[in-house]
């Protein structure tokens, strides 16, 4: 339903993203094994941004504006560049054009589009996309959770003990902020099955929605890392909280997600936690 009421029919909406992520998906199919890519740094010297990320977010930008001009953008590469990162009740896009950088960069093949649709400033469309294994994940509001056209659900884990949890090392050397991620490595490592990271949120969430992994969690990441992956878990029959409990706040950079309200209970009392600046 947009802001005034009118219910809006995302059928249109759904398929025009899906043609615009498939040119972009070979675009950056054709490009992971290069060996000469551009890479530039963003907020340090682990933090890239390539001549990709840029090119197939204004591909998708261009695309979506041209077909629905009157919707709005949240993309990783124009916050960066400076715009507001203002989520408003409009018909907002949110755009990680290549989520998992780093691994882009390697052509290690764990890199997606990461885009979703918010209205009134709740998910519409999710859809995370990796190319090079030919992965899409997508959901929409109500209508289940897939992986290239299969129904997905979350595992049935409901403890710690008995879970596979994400979690990411990030792209910062900040001291402080690895003290945290380390002490809480170590704090879970003993009590769960195995620690797992992909170098992407929107992956590490989409295993979480198909059932891969039982839970994700992180501090640091953006809106445009995880706007998608919510979506995913949500309709896969999970939960998407802030990692201290309570609800998620797509803004405060801090997302658990997992396969019940029990297992991310559980581990969100275990974390110890790091409250980076607002988006
Ligand atoms: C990445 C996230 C990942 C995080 C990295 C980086 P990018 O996004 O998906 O979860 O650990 O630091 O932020 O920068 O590849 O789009």
């Amino acid at each position: 339903m947009s802001g005034d009421g009118e219910i809006m029919n995302t059928d249109e909406f759904y398929n025009a993203v899906l043609q615009l992520i498939k040119i972009c998906g070979q675009l950056i199919k054709e490009r992971t094994s290069s060996r000469n890519k551009k890479v530039e740094t963003k907020s340090g010297a682990i933090d890239f941004v390539t001549e990709t990320d840029q090119e197939v977010e204004k591909l998708l930008i261009e695309g979506l504006s041209m077909a629905f001009p009157d919707h709005k953008f949240i993309g990783e590469e124009s916050v960066a560049g400076g715009l507001q990162c203002n989520l408003t009740d409009a018909p907002t896009w949110i755009i990680d054009p290549v989520d998992g950088t780093m691994n882009f960069v390697h052509s290690f093949p764990h890199s997606c589009i990461s885009i979703a649709l918010f209205i009134n400033k709740l998910p519409e469309i999710g859809i995370v996309y990796n190319p090079m294994l030919e992965q899409l994940f997508s959901a929409r509001k109500g209508k289940g959770a897939y992986l290239n056209g299969k129904k997905i659900n979350v595992s049935d884990a409901n403890t710690l003990a008995d879970s596979l949890i994400m979690m990411e090392f990030g792209t910062t050397r900040e001291e402080e902020r690895r003290r945290v991620i380390l002490e809480n490595q170590q704090k879970l490592m003993p009590q769960v099955h195995g620690l797992r990271a992909l170098g992407s949120a929107a992956l590490n969430m989409a295993m979480v929605a198909c059932g891969a992994a039982d839970a994700y969690f992180e501090f640091g990441i953006h809106i445009w890392d995880i706007a998608a992956g919510e979506l995913l878990i949500t309709e896969a029959g999970g939960v998407v909280i802030d990692p201290a409990g309570g609800d998620v706040d797509r803004l405060s950079r801090r997302v658990l997600g997992a396969s019940s309200k029990k297992l991310a209970d559980e581990l969100a009392k275990q974390l110890v936690q790091i409250y980076p600046e607002r988006d």
